[in-house]
């Protein structure tokens, strides 16, 4: 068995309702079980200011799926969501990226582990320490110790 974080981000659409049913679609992935989600939060958009503000949020996850099959499972569920590849960083109905597969660094086509930009996004890291506070990132160090560089994002949890 692996531990798996996954990152959901949502901005159109009614994008609370959509990361509480994509929690649902995550509980039924093969050879997986969902351990933990986090809150929703409501964040200041990143990387592209002219847009909704994002619901973010993270789930932990048990599984015997490798990380490219996981991954896989997340971009077929971001489709059933209606997932349309637009601008970069731009507007999305749900995006759900692999952030953490035990501790491998990993660095292939579509798939860098730990998650490359993870440490620097209070939308990805506050979520997170709510779910596991004295979490290591693998070449990074402590979760916590990168959170005060982050607190001016405009994270709000709901
Ligand atoms: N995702 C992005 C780019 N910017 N900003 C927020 N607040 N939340 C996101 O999930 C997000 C973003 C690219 O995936
Ligand atoms: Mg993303
Ligand atoms: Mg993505």
């Amino acid at each position: 068995m692996s531990l798996a974080y996954v990152a959901l981000g949502a901005n159109l659409g009614d994008p609370a309702s959509t990361l509480r049913a994509a929690f649902g679609v995550l509980a039924n992935l093969p050879a997986s079980r969902v351990l933990r989600c986090s809150s929703l939060y409501r964040t200041a958009p990143v990387g592209l200011a002219s847009q909704p503000d994002f619901i973010n949020a993270v789930a932990l996850l048990e599984t015997t799926l490798a990380p490219a099959q996981l991954l896989a499972e997340l971009l077929a569920i971001e489709a059933r969501f209606g997932r349309r590849r637009g601008e970069k960083n731009g507007p999305r109905s749900l995006d759900l990226d692999l952030l953490l597969y035990d501790d491998c660094q990993l660095d292939l086509p579509g798939l860098i582990l730990p998650h490359p930009r993870l440490h620097l996004r209070a939308f990805v890291l506050r979520p997170l320490a709510e779910i596991a506070p004295d979490l290591r990132l693998p070449g990074r160090g402590r979760l916590a110790a990168w959170l005060p560089a982050v607190a001016n994002q405009g994270v709000v949890r709901l």
